[in-house]
């Protein structure tokens, strides 16, 4: 996995600017670059930019850091270990997002994530970061000890996030895309964002539509983007209007596309329709899988 050089200033904290002038002046990194020239950084450079941040902001001149490589970067008394550079693990960087939510600190949440999705595979990210973390938050609103302004930190950070890396992976993949929309009332989104960054992760260009879209409107945008397969997602969606809103598009989609579901409720919404390209998909592994057998098909 490779990084843009915005996503790389978020999961460290070194502005755009900084990172360039750090490489054209030392050469901290030297990012490979991709088909359209612009950097594209691995996780090893992640992980110096961040040392090198750190041991910066702990008085020591980037001219002479820049130097040093990375075992002596961590070997030496440069850096003050913080707490928080060791906690290096999914659950931490969850608790670090909760943190942030309960003191309300935004900006906090966001370099919790960043440095989440800059350091861990996605996967692990998904199952171990965003979806606790979405669960724990619905969990203490229902208790009342966390306000809908402290759910709304963590929901628009996830948010920002998800679609910034979406946007950087849409712009090196190519052809018919996977669609991500849900039809009816459903309003939860997360579980068609978390699915869209995975497949744009295996090179599936993308096309996030979101919820609540008519079932007329979306059977003539799948058509119109020329879907190879349409994914969706129900969390509260036991309503018979839900149903009856699949029901339709079913009849009015393409007889060959694709169509996936998945979320909490999508075994109860789809249970009584029998049809072949419906498939229910109850977590991330399987949907990796039918992934894979997409891109087989289509080669
Ligand atoms: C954020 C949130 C909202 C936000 C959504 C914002 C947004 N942009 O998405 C807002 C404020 C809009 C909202 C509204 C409501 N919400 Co709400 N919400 C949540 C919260 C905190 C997170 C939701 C979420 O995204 N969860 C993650 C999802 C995706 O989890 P999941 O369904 O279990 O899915 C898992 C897997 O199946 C997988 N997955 C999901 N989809 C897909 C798809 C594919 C293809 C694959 C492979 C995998 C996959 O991902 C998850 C991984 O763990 C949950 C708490 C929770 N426990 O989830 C409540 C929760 C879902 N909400 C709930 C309720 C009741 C509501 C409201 C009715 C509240 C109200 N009275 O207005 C409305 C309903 C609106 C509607 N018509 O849909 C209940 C649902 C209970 C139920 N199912 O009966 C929950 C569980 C809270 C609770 N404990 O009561 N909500």
């Amino acid at each position: 996995m490779v990084y843009t050089i915005k996503a790389v200033s978020m999961a460290t904290g070194v502005s755009i600017e900084t990172l360039r002038a750090w490489e054209r002046r030392y050469g901290v990194v030297q990012p490979k670059r991709d088909a359209s020239g612009r950097r594209a950084y691995e996780p090893a450079d992640v992980l110096r930019l961040k040392k090198l941040r750190e041991a910066t902001e702990n008085g020591h001149a980037i001219s002479k850091l820049a130097k040093l490589s990375d075992e002596q970067l961590n070997s030496t008394a440069l850096m003050a270990q913080s707490a928080t550079a060791l906690e290096h693990n999914a659950p931490a960087f969850a608790q670090r997002m909760l943190k942030a939510a309960e003191n309300y600190q935004p900006d906090q949440c966001d370099h919790a994530l960043s440095m989440a999705m800059a350091l861990l595979p996605l996967l692990e990210v998904i199952k171990q970061v965003i979806s606790p973390v979405l669960k724990t938050v619905g969990e203490r609103w229902h208790q009342g000890s966390l306000t809908i302004g402290q759910e709304r930190i963590i929901s628009q950070s996830i948010e920002k996030h998800v679609t910034i890396a979406l946007d950087n992976y849409n712009r090196i993949t190519a052809g018919s895309p996977i669609v991500f929309a849900i039809v009816g009332s459903e309003r939860h989104e997360f579980g068609i964002l978390m699915s869209a960054l995975l497949a744009a992760s295996h090179g599936f260009r993308c096309v996030y539509i979101g919820p609540e879209i008519p079932a007329e409107d979306l059977a003539v945008l799948v058509t119109r983007v020329n879907a190879r397969a349409l994914v969706m997602s129900f969390v509260f969606s036991k309503t018979a209007s839900n149903k009856n809103e699949l029901r339709k598009l079913l009849g009015l989609c393409p007889s060959w596309l694709p169509i996936w579901v998945g979320g909490s409720d999508s075994a109860s919404l789809t249970a009584g329709i029998t049809d072949s390209r419906l498939i229910v998909i109850d977590n991330f592994e399987r949907y990796e899988q039918e992934l894979d057998l997409l891109a087989i098909k289509n080669q």
